[in-house]
């Protein structure tokens, strides 16, 4: 039988319109209570007896076995070694894509990532002080979804940061390690790296060993283990999001190629067989076209039976009554990659609110903006748009509140901070603001 990719066709036209679309967008973040439990075991065994722990389950579940947990670090001249080891093509496309990451977590830095303050007329100063975090840990995959771009992705806004120390973890099955993702961290200024993954990695990082240190936030995406472990440890260190599946959205006009949209939503599909691609378009026949490309191109992908399975399960081709209804849907799917692959883009962007990243005009794929736009990959998926942003510089630092009042300023606060003390019945604070007043 010839493989099929059939992403379900809708119609806002149509009566069971609502109730289709939810169950096609519907995706839960739940684990289920077995990985729980064994992550709760992990992370307390980790607590408990540190490196020694690490060790065993680095053993058991990688098959990877050291002495020590210091056996289990990449030294720095290894990660400069395996950069080398690339070829040409391979090492300048790492450091261009490096390059341009930065350039852009640059400029998002200097626009909202400096301190700023102001004077009151009374002279007392009010600001922020923004400052780096000082120790980070980047979490990358291994195995199926190793991906150096991710590396850069993560330990280059933190950078940027100037957060001061970076360490990754990575998962390494066997010890078969993977040269790009290594090179990444050569690339990107990752500080120490580990050869060590899953929940125990987390916990290491969360709670320090006598090797692994203790960070401040832990980024990066991982499998359920490693979603539950970083959900557990929360509060004891920041954690960046908990990532679903890659999602696309690409919202047409009809006037990009079929063949290229096709592309697009396989592009996400093949992540993931639980990735959701979408088009929407008020051209049906333009729908139909698209179709055409993906039957036409399916045969030639190599992860084909992904994409097909992530694009009947999860995927749809969406017919709206025009692009503002388009637009509308889109907002309330709040995807995290918005392709508008209109002629005009620029009219349809200031309807746009809900998006990870807003990808416009027909030459702008994804794909581009995966490895070496600028912005930041890691971005807010299953509709977590809404309300949060994608990852950057402002995710490695903190603030802290400026406040120095002045002798004048004392005076007029002093009385308001005093009234308002004594009605929460708190006369520490109330006599506190009182003494500074003059007699
Ligand atoms: N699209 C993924 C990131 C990625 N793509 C890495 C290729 N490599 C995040 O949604
Ligand atoms: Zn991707």
């Amino acid at each position: 039988m010839t493989l099929q990719a059939a992403p379900l066709r809708l119609s806002t036209a149509s009566k069971t319109f609502e109730a289709d679309f939810a169950a096609r967008l519907h995706w839960s973040a739940d684990t289920d209570a077995q990985i729980e439990q064994r992550v709760a075991d992990i992370l307390a065994d980790v607590q408990q007896r540190g490196d020694a722990a690490v060790l065993e389950y680095t053993a058991r579940f990688d098959g990877l076995d050291a002495q020590s947990v210091s056996a289990l670090e990449l030294r720095k001249d290894e990660l400069k070694a395996a950069f080398e080891g690339l070829n040409d093509a391979q090492k300048h496309a790492l450091e261009a894509a490096a390059r341009r990451v930065r350039s852009y977590h640059e400029a998002q830095k200097k626009a909202n990532g400096e301190s700023w303050s102001y004077r009151d007329e009374d002279g007392t100063l009010l600001g922020q002080k923004v400052t780096p975090l000082d120790r980070v840990g980047i979490y990358v995959p291994g195995g199926k979804a190793a991906y150096p771009s991710s590396v850069l992705m993560n330990a280059i806004p933190a950078q940027v940061a100037g957060v001061e120390d970076i360490i990754m973890v990575v998962p390494t099955p066997r010890g078969e390690k993977n040269a790009l993702v290594l090179a990444a961290a050569h690339v990107a200024g990752v500080h120490r790296a580990f050869t060590v993954g899953g929940a125990q990695a987390v916990a290491a990082l969360a709670y320090g060993t006598a090797t692994i240190p203790k960070v401040d936030k832990i980024t990066g995406p991982g499998n359920a283990y490693v979603a539950s472990a970083k959900k557990r440890v929360f509060g004891m260190v920041g954690i960046d999001m908990i990532a679903g599946p890659s999602e696309i959205l690409v919202l047409a006009d009809g006037t990009t190629p079929p063949e290229w949209v096709a592309m697009d939503l396989f592009s996400q599909a093949e992540h993931d067989e639980l990735a959701q691609s979408i088009l929407l378009s008020p051209d049906a026949a333009y729908i139909d076209a698209v179709q055409r490309e993906i039957d036409r191109l399916l045969p030639e992908m190599p992860r084909r039976d992904i994409i097909a399975r992530s694009l009947n399960g999860r995927g749809a081709l969406i017919l709206t009554r025009d692009m503002h209804e388009a637009c509308a849907i889109s907002n309330r799917i709040a995807p995290e990659h918005l392709e508008v692959s209109s002629r005009e883009p620029h009219k349809w962007e200031p309807l746009l609110k809900h998006a990870g990243a807003i990808f416009l005009g027909a030459y702008t794929s994804e794909s581009l903006g995966d490895y070496c736009a600028g912005p930041n990959h890691v971005l807010p998926t299953s509709g977590t748009a809404r309300f949060s942003s994608p990852l950057g510089v402002y995710d490695f630092q903190k603030r802290s509140s400026i406040i120095e009042v002045s002798e004048a300023g004392a005076q007029v606060l002093g009385k308001i901070a005093a009234e308002l003390a004594y009605g929460e019945g708190l006369q520490g604070h109330a006599r506190a603001a009182e003494m500074r007043l003059s007699k």
